[in-house]
């Protein structure tokens, strides 16, 4: 006995639905106050690591500020280095080596030093969104991943593209991060108070910077303005990526829902010219 077309549709609606369900996006929320995580308000220090909800909660975020505050390296140019986060209901912001504590600097900000969020996963990510919980005018924002080998080494790279000369530090597209997306704030939409920004893109990789708007690393104008940027980054998402280590990036491979309508449409098509 044959199977009819309409059962036919119905079971690939299933399988769609199943897959579709396993490659939900995990969210990394980077909260205080509560169970695990540090009191709102104070300083953090270096680094923290943050649990996911959504799917694949095993895969943890490490979340670590830093900022072009280290020693000059070539071209009068200062390299990266650690800087302090700090957390609030609204988000973590960036506290900088000689920077004020006070609002609005104590945020993720391009004022003085130019500041960004480094996330490192356990497992690689797709990270296509990020949520700001808080901002002071303007929060134009910069993405990058690190789809070089072996893990990145920050305090060796300046906050430009190309190697600068001298040869004592690398730009961080040189030393294998690549330029995601330069976001202006007129692109995020607003949803219960938080600004979303969806990064479209099929890198798969371990460490992902989110950062004030930089020129240093190239990219087009993406409707971001010139004023100094201040926000604080309440929450990333995407989708864990099967056989993700802690190295740099791949392509994201085909959706399996894609791959299961692809298979199933050419047999839905005979079987609907026969019936
Ligand atoms: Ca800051
Ligand atoms: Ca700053
Ligand atoms: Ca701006």
């Amino acid at each position: 006995m044959s199977s009819h077309p309409t059962r036919r549709l119905f079971a690939i609606a299933v399988l769609c639905a199943a897959s579709q369900s396993a490659l939900a996006t995990s969210r990394w929320t980077f909260g205080c106050g509560s169970a695990g995580l540090p009191a709102c308000g104070g300083t953090v220090g270096a680094s923290q690591t943050y649990s996911a909800t959504g799917t694949a909660t095993a895969n943890t975020a490490r979340v670590s500020g830093w900022a072009n505050t280290g020693t000059v390296g070539d071209n009068s140019q200062q390299r990266l280095a650690s800087g302090s986060i700090r957390t609030w209901s609204t988000g973590l912001g960036v506290t900088s080596a000689g920077e004020a504590t006070t609002s609005p600097n104590h945020a993720l900000d391009s004022s003085g030093p130019d500041e960004f969020v480094l996330v490192s996963f356990a497992q690689a990510v797709n990270l296509t969104n990020v949520g700001i919980g808080w901002f002071n005018t303007d929060f134009d924002i910069t993405v990058l991943a690190f789809t070089g080998s072996g893990t990145p080494n920050l305090t060796n790279n300046t906050l430009s593209a190309a190697d600068l000369a001298g040869g004592a530090t690398t730009g961080l597209i040189n030393g294998g991060w690549t330029l995601v997306g330069n976001r202006g704030n007129a692109s995020a939409t607003s949803v219960g108070g938080v600004q979303n920004y969806t990064i479209a893109n099929n890198i798969s990789s371990s460490h992902w910077l989110i950062g004030a708007y930089n020129t240093g690393v190239g990219g087009t104008n993406e409707g971001w303005t010139t004023g100094d940027d201040f926000f604080k980054l309440l929450h990333v998402g995407g989708l864990t990526t099967p056989g993700g280590g802690g190295g740099g990036g791949t392509p994201v491979p085909v959706p399996g829902t894609l791959a299961l309508v692809a298979l199933g449409l050419p047999f839905l098509r005979r079987r609907l010219a026969v019936a």
